[in-house]
């Protein structure tokens, strides 16, 4: 197992709006600083990855998104000083055509769909860099080397091509599935296991057939991000039938979790995959302060195992997972379990 990790990921500890109370964001440095250490002590070698290729950028995101991320941080000193985080206040109305406004403030809000995310001093340095991670990953993967695990944070999932929101600001599990295409994949599935639906993944492949996209999550009827997740999303297009959402129940255990998890590998297998990502979240873990999912460490073991029955070249790509005592031990199960 190739494991990539960075220190740029340290210089992005934004804030989010909690409970109408700006806290710092539980998506913390210690996050990746647990799992770092905790993976360098089971013997496993950290390996920095190489800054991502632009086009790989623009072929996942837009390219005005792009460089909204790359400048927002320097505008918004400018504009409003006093380093505090930039946070959109207005987002679009939902009812009429919208357009990109040419303020800071303004695009902070068109390129943003919640306030549990802020951009701050580190925020484009930590995002490009994960982002390459990604892609190292998958270069690895893609080269034939064996399986690759990418140590992302801030994490991916919830970007969209011109939205970051969730904690996620380039979508890294994104940038690995269209690095596995462009390096000869026809087909490749992305499996998120994150105990959050992967809406930016999900919107970014909707309508193509090339890449399949899974999620398992909580029912979007009660959790974060609330407005997309539920089964009969089933892609747009050339992509209709390539988009499988399993939502459980809030406090669903290690059953309901292996069997959506048993479904949508036989899904993958069906689809003809060749090569598979894995958003990596350890969210659905039972002591995670934003899930109320019930696996245990065993249980990430158990998922990388199964992974492991497809046999198929897999790239795993950190996202959520907040419980920080246990988070290194859970992807350090997983990562175990997956190469038997
Ligand atoms: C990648 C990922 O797992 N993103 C999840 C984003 C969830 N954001 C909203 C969570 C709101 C919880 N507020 C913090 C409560 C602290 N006690
Ligand atoms: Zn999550």
């Amino acid at each position: 197992m190739k494991v990539f990790a960075s220190e740029h990921h340290m210089q992005h500890h934004a804030f989010e709006l909690s409970r109408g109370r700006m806290i710092p964001s539980v998506e913390s440095p210690e996050r990746a600083h647990m799992i770092a250490t905790q993976l360098e002590v089971e013997g496993f070698a950290l390996s920095d990855g190489d800054c991502p290729d632009d086009d790989l950028l623009h072929r996942v995101h837009t390219e005005a998104y792009i460089e909204f991320l790359r400048t927002a941080w320097d505008r918004w000193q400018v504009e409003v000083g006093n380093a505090a985080p930039a946070m959109a206040i207005s987002w679009p109305e939902r009812s009429q055509p919208t357009r990109r406004p040419k303020h800071i403030v303004g695009q902070l809000g068109f390129h943003s769909f919640g306030a549990d995310c802020s951009i701050v001093a580190g925020t484009w340095e930590a995002a490009f860099h994960a982002a390459g991670l990604a892609q190292s990953a998958a270069d690895h993967v893609a080269s034939g080397n064996g399986p690759a695990y990418a140590l992302c944070r801030p994490p991916g999932h919830h970007a969209t091509k011109d939205q970051f929101g969730g904690y996620c600001y380039i979508n890294n599990s994104a940038i690995a599935a269209q690095r596995l295409v462009d390096r000869g994949h026809k087909c490749v599935a992305i499996l998120d296991v994150d105990y959050h639906h992967g809406n930016g993944t999900q919107a970014i492949f909707y309508e193509r057939a090339d890449v399949l996209t899974a999620s398992i999550h909580a029912n979007p009827a009660d959790e974060f991000p609330w407005f997309t997740g539920y089964a009969d999303e089933e892609g747009a297009g050339a992509g209709r039938g390539c988009n499988i959402n399993l939502p459980l129940p809030l406090g669903s255990g290690r059953d309901a979790f292996f069997d959506a998890l048993v479904a949508a590998l036989k899904e993958i297998e069906t689809f003809g995959a060749t090569a598979l990502v894995i958003a990596l979240g350890t969210d659905a873990f039972v002591d995670d302060p934003l899930g109320t999912f019930q696996l245990s460490t065993d249980d990430f073991f158990a998922i990388g195992e199964r992974v492991s029955m497809l046999s198929l070249p897999v790239v795993s790509i950190q996202e959520g997972g907040y419980a920080n005592a246990a988070i290194g031990a859970n992807v350090s199960a997983y990562l175990r379990g997956l190469v038997g």
